[in-house]
């Protein structure tokens, strides 16, 4: 008799789905991801809602951030969102946060 052998089960942090319903989706987007292989989403800080692809914390409790602060570049910046774009990665607003 052959065994079952369960299906590859993807961490959350790369499964592609909203584990922890908060909008975000896997690394980088969700702060409860500390990696692509982090097993949960769960209980990550809150994320500046500008920047949807990434997480970066609030304004409000990390105070301004530049993007020598942030390990990302070239990510999505939403303008119609209030705040937009606390940090002001995007000077120039072409919806591209801090170019490289
Ligand atoms: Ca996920
Ligand atoms: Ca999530
Ligand atoms: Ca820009």
């Amino acid at each position: 008799m052959v065994r079952d052998v369960p299906l590859a089960v993807l961490p959350q942090c790369r499964d592609g789905a909203d584990n922890d319903a908060n909008a975000r989706v896997d690394y980088p987007a969700d702060g409860g991801c500390a990696s692509a292989e982090d097993e949960s989403e769960a209980r990550g800080p809150a994320c500046e809602p500008s920047y949807p692809t990434v997480c970066i914390r609030l304004k409000s409790e990390v105070g301004d951030l530049n993007c020598a602060n942030v390990p990302f570049t070239n990510f999505t910046v939403r303008h119609n969102v209030v705040p937009d774009d606390p940090h002001v990665f995007d000077g120039n607003r072409d919806g591209v946060g801090c170019e490289a």
